[in-house]
């Protein structure tokens, strides 16, 4: 036991020429005598090592980025019920399908592809953060702008297969043109995300809730509601250029059959 709780010393005795109105001297409260429990723990020191010390570099790097933060809210009802019926027939073609393969789909505008050192790439390369084994990395889905949400799916399935497994290498984890981070699979709805140097935008998905929202009649309707946090590098991208990416984003996975459209 940490507390050895002593009895009470023994009760003072009254002097006898104390009157009834004098104040009798009280005995001291029993104070607990703590025997305080010996932690013999050392402290450590370890070098930063591989995708960690990478980590430091460049997040350090990203503090030199003027970010601007901007949030919205997305209604993912009829993409969670899209999703739920695709999800049987990937399945039968031995594909997980998640949320991903669409929201990364939809992120191809040209500025996206732009770099803060003034390159301009051809493809867009969407990365996306991945916690694995080794800590968090960034694989890139190469040229999304070719590949149906199919194609993008099964490339993730690999991208996943090879963080679980610690086998991620430099030819998947390079050559990113921008970044989504679905925290919302482990949880949390809003994020403050950091861009990933040299890119120039990044996305962070929150997790998809069921909440009360009005309808068009102005009814209460049960909804899959998702906040999406985006970043953007201020010295390129303006506030009104995010907004008007996010409008868009947004208008196709809340009518995700309109997807199909200009499907590639
Ligand atoms: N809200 C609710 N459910 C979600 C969700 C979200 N935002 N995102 C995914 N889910 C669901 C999936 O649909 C899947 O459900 P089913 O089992 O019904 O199919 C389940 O959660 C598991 O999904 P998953 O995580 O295996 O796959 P994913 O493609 O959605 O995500 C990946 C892949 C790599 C993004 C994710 O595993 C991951 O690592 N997330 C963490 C990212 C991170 O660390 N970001 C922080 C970066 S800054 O430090």
């Amino acid at each position: 036991p940490y507390h050895e709780i002593q009895p009470p010393p023994p009760a003072a005795a009254v002097p006898s020429a104390v009157g009834p109105k004098d104040k009798v001297p009280q005995p001291s409260p029993a104070q607990p005598v703590i025997q305080r429990p010996v932690f013999t723990g050392k402290d450590r020191t370890e070098p930063l090592k591989g995708f960690h010390k990478a980590m430091v570099k460049t997040m350090t790097a990203a503090l030199k980025i003027p970010h601007f933060g901007y949030c919205d809210e997305v209604d993912m009802t009829k993409l969670v019920r899209l999703r739920l019926e695709l999800k049987e027939l990937a399945e039968s073609r031995g594909v997980k399908l998640s949320y991903m393969p669409f929201f990364i789909k939809k992120n191809n505008l040209r500025w996206m592809k732009t770099s803060w050192c003034g390159v301009f790439q051809a493809a867009h390369n969407i990365g996306l953060a991945m916690d694995t084994t080794q800590g968090l990395l960034v694989p890139n889905v190469k040229n999304v702008q070719v590949l149906s949400v199919f194609d993008i799916a099964v490339e993730l399935n690999r991208l996943q297969a090879l963080g679980t497994s610690g086998q991620l290498g430099t030819a998947d984890l390079t050559g990113g043109t921008f970044t989504l981070s679905n925290i919302g699979s482990i949880g949390g709805t809003y994020a403050k995300p950091v861009i990933l140097p040299p890119e120039v935008a990044i996305g962070a998905l929150g997790k998809i809730q069921v909440l009360p929202r009005f309808n068009s009649r102005d009814e209460v309707v049960k909804a899959h509601v998702m906040n999406v946090s985006w970043s953007a590098d201020h010295r390129l991208i303006d506030g009104a250029t995010m907004c008007r990416f996010s409008n868009l984003w947004k208008s196709y996975l809340e009518n995700p059959a309109t997807m199909v459209l200009d499907l590639k």
